[in-house]
């Protein structure tokens, strides 16, 4: 490991404890916010929730780990997903999980690399991804692939929204082959949603 490496780990290792840390106020927020404050010209107030998940390394064996992996998302209501990726590894995917699938629009929006600039995309190159998150159960079809971070570990950052209408616990899961023993383990690359 060079030392472009090693600073690199160090400052990731900083990042997910930071993200540890802060956890309780980044899980899902219980705020249930009107849309940017102006009612819609009919029916009920539109009410957004907001679910911020952090792609990084396991700080004590280093596995790839969803933070947090367990979440829960209010029912008929718009949740806007954001996933901060800090591994920027590719792992080469199956074709249909290039495409995103599932969310408002069928598309997510990307910060490349850190990048301050927004790009929408639909699906991404089978080269170009370092995980998934992908539900596939109880009618839920979901797909949104993550591309890697950059280089230096600049983070990539991916935005989807997605309503569920059906309550229950659904299994999601990462379907990039990225780490076994991650894919295998709930908590680390698979994990619960609960819609309630
Ligand atoms: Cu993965």
């Amino acid at each position: 490991m060079d030392d472009q490496l090693w600073f690199n780990r160090v400052a990731l290792l900083i990042a997910v404890a930071v993200v540890v840390v802060g956890g309780t106020v980044l899980v899902v927020g219980e705020h249930t916010a009107s849309a940017s404050g102006s009612a819609p010209s009919s029916g009920a107030p539109a009410t957004v929730d907001y679910l911020y998940l952090t792609i990084a390394f396991n700080p004590v064996n280093g596995m790839d780990e969803y933070f947090p992996a367990n979440f829960t998302v209010p029912s008929n209501t718009l949740v806007v997903i954001t996933i901060t990726n800090y591994d920027n590894g590719t792992n080469l995917i199956a074709p249909q999980y290039s495409q995103v699938a599932g969310t408002v629009g069928g598309s997510a929006t990307i910060w490349k690399d850190g990048s301050s600039t927004p790009q929408t995309y639909s699906s991404v190159a089978v080269t170009d991804v370092a995980h998934t998150f992908t539900i596939n159960q109880g009618g839920l079809h979901l797909n949104v692939p993550v591309p890697p971070a950059g280089p230096t570990g600049l983070p990539t950052t991916v935005r989807f929204s997605a309503e569920f209408t059906t309550p229950g616990s659904f299994t999601w899961m990462c379907m990039a082959p990225c780490d076994p023993n991650s894919m295998a383990t709930p908590g680390y690359m698979m994990g619960t949603l609960t819609v309630d």
